[in-house]
């Protein structure tokens, strides 16, 4: 690396991310089925139609992975918490292993002296609630609720953060408008319904966990900086529409009480009646605001009904999962987060990171190109702070290879090499130069 700690302001946190159906293994410890499951074992969902049966096994693994966090010199590390694991029918009887699973997590990350960040969903609906309709019910925010409920009762007293819903974009957009996450539909009165949802949940959420007492409260949203493919108006049209779906959607419903006109302009005839209503708790004050940032996204117009847009494949190195590399994304979210939405409060980078065909060679692995990627990154994160964008930590996505949701499991994001065969950890380069980077 060429950063280290002290070029970062007194306070300023570094962390890894990672996520519970990524890698616990969910076949494990009395966890009901999700609709990641049942996605998975459709036919054409998922490359080989794998699963987070067995993930990382991270479930009999957790000292190990934990000792590697203490390791690499993390102060924080991001996990979420599985809704099925907690309560297996969505509602009702507590699974207590589940709950006995993350009480350890919590204990285990506090006696390393890391502060444990939690994310309440990231993605795996139990089944039996998305019999009900999942997030297109406008009931899934008591829900969500009642869950939040169990799981803080039992570590809200020691968890350091919490952040409701990971990526709302992917839980309503990816999953509902494009297909390409469970439940898997292709519907724009489900994606409309999931849109909103999942911001009233958010924030049912919140107030369940004030009413508790607790603090350190916050939201998490993914951005991809949105270009026009060409000099015509009409991709320079289709791409603020592309940043009002992706970019703008949930973080002015959050700050603004409000949905961009552009995006409203198609979901509008298709949202849940009393809609308008809902601001108040959709915008709970928060603590803190992370942005989950990986790369842009060129668009072009398309010949299809409304968005009537398209990606357009872009001229920068890419990923192993084909996504350009765009280090200036991430300066111009967090200046224009705090100028146009947040203000003063703190905010985090909480996931970025990058694929990389990584590769166990005489017993190490040379990722280069993932410390290259995060000197970029971490240096547009200083270019923020330097002109005073309150921006307090950042975590690196992913502590370890893990299951890439429909890309299987050879996308790697890892600092630690997993081999799936034996479950062999092998820390990578990019950790071995985080740990060197990070060591006080
Ligand atoms: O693996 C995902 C994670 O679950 C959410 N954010 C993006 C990552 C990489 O695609």
């Amino acid at each position: 690396m060429n950063l280290k700690r002290s070029d970062f302001p007194d306070g300023f946190l570094f962390g890894a991310a990672t996520s519970s159906y990524q890698i616990e293994g969910h076949a494990f410890g009395g966890a009901g089925r999700t609709h990641w499951d049942d996605f998975a074992a459709t036919p054409g969902n998922v490359v080989r139609a794998e699963d987070g049966a067995r993930a990382c096994d991270h479930f009999h693994r957790m000292d190990e992975d934990l000792d590697l966090l203490k390791a690499g010199n993390f102060d924080v590390y991001r996990f979420s918490t599985s809704w099925a694991r907690v309560l297996p029918e969505g509602r009702g009887a507590v699974n207590a292993a589940g709950l006995d699973f993350y009480d350890r997590l919590v204990d285990g990350l506090l006696a390393r002296g890391i502060k444990p960040a939690a994310t309440l969903y990231h993605w795996e609906l139990p089944s039996p609630l998305a019999d009900l309709g999942g997030w297109r019910n406008r009931d899934i925010a008591g829900w969500f609720a009642d869950f939040t409920e169990v799981l803080m009762r039992r570590i809200g007293d020691r968890v350091w953060s919490v952040a409701p819903i990971n990526e709302p974009w992917c839980v309503g957009w990816l999953s509902h408008f494009m297909g390409l996450h469970a439940p898997g539909l292709r519907d724009i009165r489900a994606t409309a319904r999931a849109m909103h949802h999942v911001l009233l949940a958010h924030g049912r959420a919140i107030q369940v966990m004030r009413g508790l007492g607790m603090t350190n409260l916050g939201a998490v949203c993914n951005f991809e900086w949105s270009a026009p493919a060409d000099d015509s108006p009409e991709a320079a049209r289709v791409a603020e529409l592309y940043d009002g779906i992706y970019n703008r959607w949930f973080i002015s419903a959050l700050f603004k009480g409000a949905y961009p006109d552009t995006v409203l302009e198609g979901l509008g005839p298709h949202m849940p009646d009393g809609w308008q209503d809902d601001f108040a708790t959709i915008g709970e004050k928060l603590d803190w605001f992370g942005l989950n940032y990986y790369t842009r996204k060129l668009i072009g117009p398309a010949p299809a009904p409304w968005p009537a847009l398209q990606e357009v494949e872009g001229p920068l190195p890419k990923t192993q999962v084909g996504w350009e590399i765009y280090p200036e994304g991430l300066y111009q979210f967090l200046a224009r987060t705090r100028a146009e939405y947040t203000g003063d409060l703190p905010l985090y980078v909480t996931e970025n990171g990058m694929a990389n065909a990584d590769a166990i060679v005489g017993g190490a692995v040379r990722d280069d190109a993932r410390i290259d990627y995060l000197n970029a990154h971490l240096a547009q994160v200083r270019r923020a702070i330097a002109e005073g964008v309150p921006v307090k930590g950042y975590y690196c996505w992913s502590l370890m290879d893990n299951y890439e949701w429909s890309l299987g499991y050879d996308k790697r994001f890892g600092l630690v090499h997993v081999d799936f065969d034996t479950l062999q950890r092998t820390p990578k380069a990019s950790y071995h130069a985080l740990a060197r980077a990070l060591s006080r």
